[in-house]
């Protein structure tokens, strides 16, 4: 088998999706997921200008060759442009492979280790009744773990909290809007919003919460201490943690369990996290960890220090990155959760998936390859569009991480 075709698809179905389709001589077509949020034409270039002229005439079925030849074949290493590239053409190869053999993916990972996939999702308000409502929705659709995200008082716009129903407004701005961040304001606030959630909910529901990279350690540490009495299923990103070490104080200070890593795109990132156990849950994708070939490489080495997978899913990851990331779970052993927000009616129209979300759980279905169809047609129809990602400030304008 060889190929003869690779094109990038980009459409906006409510926000900017990115997919390359890999196309054999034998007809058959494997898609992977190049979105990076707020980047995406970066990624684009990468794919046409740089990685599909090297694809056309390879065997398809050479997948971890492939991986490598790009990997070290540029030379210039790691980063999120490069691994969401070659993210794509992976997991399009593990599609076009599964296809062949007439498998869903999950049964060349190992089989299920599962029957399903558990799930969780977001819940936010800009106060706590807005918030109560929020929760009580997504328990209504099936979710039986849930992020937590407020408002804070004294700030206008706070990372993660939009109204009920709406898709997640991050990475729709056709430029970047300015948040505003008050780190001990939001540290006050925190601990009651949680000792009023576990309150109204009981003791019992998972709840997670995002700090999103906005805490020095040992504001973490605190904040994780705080925690402690409402049990938390994970604090996420509570320090920007390209400081690896930085976790260490964390860890030293508090027994709330830890995930990092959804920017992460290389094993080289998690060394001393995973090796010295200061996280619980790792949280690549695997549309920005260069696919599939490399995040299970993680999941395993990960597994040997009783970490957990956790793959990123918001909205802006498509339903390529979903699907990939859902047949990975049902098939690893030390799978943690998994991230689903779920994605517009029309982006599920454009992609057609063969996964399912019922009573909190999520399955990779049944479908030859990754079980996603790209309506090429609709998908035209809804033309990129710049967006950017907010930037967040604090109140003498210094810019802070959002
Ligand atoms: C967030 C993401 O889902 C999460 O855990 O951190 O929604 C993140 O804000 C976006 O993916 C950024 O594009
Ligand atoms: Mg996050």
């Amino acid at each position: 088998m060889k190929i003869v075709d690779a094109k990038v698809v980009v459409t906006s179905p409510g926000r900017n999706f990115v997919t390359l389709r890999i196309t054999t001589d034998e007809g058959i077509t494997g898609l992977g997921d190049a979105t990076l949020n707020g980047r995406e034409l970066a990624v684009v270039s990468y794919l046409l200008d740089h990685v599909v002229p090297l694809l056309i005439g390879r065997d398809p079925h050479r997948i971890e060759d492939t991986w490598q030849y790009l990997y070290r074949g540029a030379y210039w290493r790691r980063g999120p442009v490069t691994m969401a590239a070659i993210a794509a053409v992976d997991v399009a190869l593990w599609d076009i492979k599964a296809k062949a053999a007439g498998l869903p993916l999950y049964q060349l990972l190992g089989g299920a280790s599962r029957d399903r996939v558990r799930a969780y999702g977001h819940a936010s308000g800009r106060d706590v009744p807005e918030l109560f409502d929020s929760i009580r929705a997504r328990q209504a659709e099936g979710y039986q773990a849930i992020r937590v995200q407020t408002g804070v008082p004294g700030l206008a716009k706070v990372y993660g909290v939009h109204r009920d129903g709406e898709s997640a407004a991050e990475g729709r701005h056709p430029r970047p809007v300015v948040e505003d961040w008050d780190t001990a304001a939001y540290l006050r606030h925190i601990p009651g919003v949680f000792e009023a959630v576990r309150g109204e909910f009981g003791p019992e529901l998972p709840l997670l919460h995002d700090a999103h990279h906005r805490l020095t350690p040992v504001q973490a540490a605190r904040l994780g201490k705080a925690l402690e009495p409402y049990d938390l299923f994970w604090l996420e990103d509570c320090t920007p943690a390209e400081n690896q070490e930085g976790l260490r104080l964390v860890r030293r200070q508090t027994s709330t369990p830890l995930a990092i890593g959804e920017v992460f795109n290389s094993v080289f990132d998690y060394q001393t996290l995973v090796g010295e156990q200061l996280i619980d849950y790792v949280r690549s994708a695997v549309t920005h960890f260069g696919g599939v070939t490399p995040l299970r490489k993680l999941f395993d080495y990960a597994a040997q220090y009783q970490i957990k997978s956790a793959v990123h899913g918001p909205e802006d990851i498509s339903p390529v990155g979903m699907a990939a990331a859902i047949h990975l779970d049902l098939a690893i052993h030390n799978f943690g959760i998994q991230e689903y927000s779920g994605h517009t009616a029309l982006t599920d129209e454009v992609f057609r998936h063969a996964y399912t979300f019922t009573d909190g759980h999520l399955h990779p279905g049944e479908a030859p390859g990754i079980g996603v169809e790209l309506d090429e047609e609709l998908a035209a129809a809804h033309p990129y569009r710049p967006a950017y990602l907010p930037v967040n400030r604090l109140a003498d304008g210094t810019v802070h991480d959002w």
